[in-house]
């Protein structure tokens, strides 16, 4: 930050896209910023699904001063049309002479060509400037885009001894208020939220965010076999959030419609005792959503960690032992440790007593 050079004004670039995490549904957050003859001329970031991108808007407030210019954007300039048109024939209608990449767009429908496009029409193109920190704020949209799945961040929030719950089932509460105040910037963060029947009974959660200064809900999605959910559960008042309630063959039509007739989403996948998970992920990922927190318990964890379906783990660890069978995780488990789920770039935070250890999960 000492220095004025590319990394100087793609920073400010990140930060912006940054502050957007959570508001642009399925598609990216990505900042630029455009800088004439030493001044900055024009910043925007890509707000909202369906509005411009952020070029557009950085290019909007440089005028005519964009002529000649350096573009810091932090996501490869699209080439395609999509609800917007694009990015990089706007780039070199205005007469950009250099344009600074973060990242390149994993979409298929890019990847790669906005900025051959923009080579081709003699624009300079640096790429790979703070590329990891642009490819980790859009974790979610690379899994999306390039698989239709969505992204699934698990939090657990245990004692040292890995349990969620004391006993007789107290669980309020076990992390501390810092712990706590992170977890609903998270659920701001990711488009839905996730729970199994056993939390959504024995809690009545709301799963809304509640922060400082207002943040967006997510959309609350209760996986639920036999459809037990009560009438009076927290999670069905659609007024707070969206809820889908995913479901098997094994429930009762009638209540099916119930739900239906309550304004709640109700997915059928799978035969039987249990949700099919890999299909209700793809399920979800056709109605656009495209990450999700997961907030367990335990044998929701333990199934979706076993199915290969969680993508980032953030754990969080108050010092605290309290013994008893509630487990965060609960599976079968594997016979050996080289089949062990283990965390790939592991970050680990003190927030006052309590630790936080999260990473990118990996599976073998
Ligand atoms: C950019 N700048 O700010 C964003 C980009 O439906 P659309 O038109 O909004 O297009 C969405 C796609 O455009 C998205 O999947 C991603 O490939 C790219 N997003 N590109 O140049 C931006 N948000
Ligand atoms: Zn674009």
């Amino acid at each position: 930050m000492n220095l004025l050079n590319d990394e100087f004004y793609m920073s400010l670039a990140l930060d912006m896209a940054e502050r957007a995490q959570g508001q642009t549904e399925i598609n990216p957050v990505v900042g630029c910023v455009v800088v004439k003859d030493g001044r900055v001329v024009g910043m925007g970031a890509h707000l909202k699904r369906g509005t411009g991108h952020a070029e557009v808007h950085a290019l909007n407030m440089a005028g005519a001063e964009a002529k000649g210019a350096t573009a810091y954007v932090t996501l490869e300039p699209c080439s395609h049309y999509g609800k917007t048109p694009p990015c990089s024939d706007r780039l070199i209608a205005e007469g950009v002479k250099r344009v600074v990449v973060a990242a390149v767009d994993p979409n298929p429908q890019v990847a790669g060509s906005g900025i051959e496009r923009l080579r081709s029409h003699g624009i300079e193109v640096v790429t790979g400037v703070l590329a990891k920190r642009s490819e980790r704020l859009n974790e979610t949209f690379n899994k999306y885009i390039t698989t239709g799945m969505p992204f699934v961040t698990l939090k657990t929030a245990s004692t040292l001894d890995g349990r969620l719950a004391s006993r007789t089932g107290d669980s309020k509460w076990i992390s501390n208020a810092a712990a706590r105040e992170r977890v609903h910037a998270m659920r701001h963060r990711h488009q839905a939220i996730m729970v199994g029947i056993g939390t959504a009974l024995a809690d009545d959660p709301e799963l809304t965010t509640r922060t400082e200064v207002p943040g967006l809900n997510p959309i609350r999605i209760v996986i639920d076999s036999k459809l037990r959910i009560g009438n009076e559960a927290r999670l069905l008042d659609t007024t707070l959030a969206p809820t889908v309630v995913v479901t098997t063959t094994a429930a009762d039509r009638a209540r099916i419609q119930e739900l239906q007739s309550r304004n709640v989403q109700v997915l059928v996948c799978g035969e039987g005792e249990h949700v099919d998970l890999q299909l209700a992920m793809r399920r979800l990922g056709e109605l656009e959503i495209s990450s999700i927190l997961l907030e367990g318990g335990g044998k929701l964890n333990g199934a979706m960690l076993e199915a290969g379906l969680v993508d980032r783990m953030t754990l969080f660890f108050a010092p605290k032992l309290i013994g008893g069978t509630l487990s965060t995780f609960v599976f079968d488990g594997f016979e050996r440790m080289n089949q062990a789920v283990t965390l790939d770039e592991v970050e680990v935070e003190t927030l006052d007593d309590n630790v936080c250890i999260s990473g990118r999960a990996l599976y073998h």
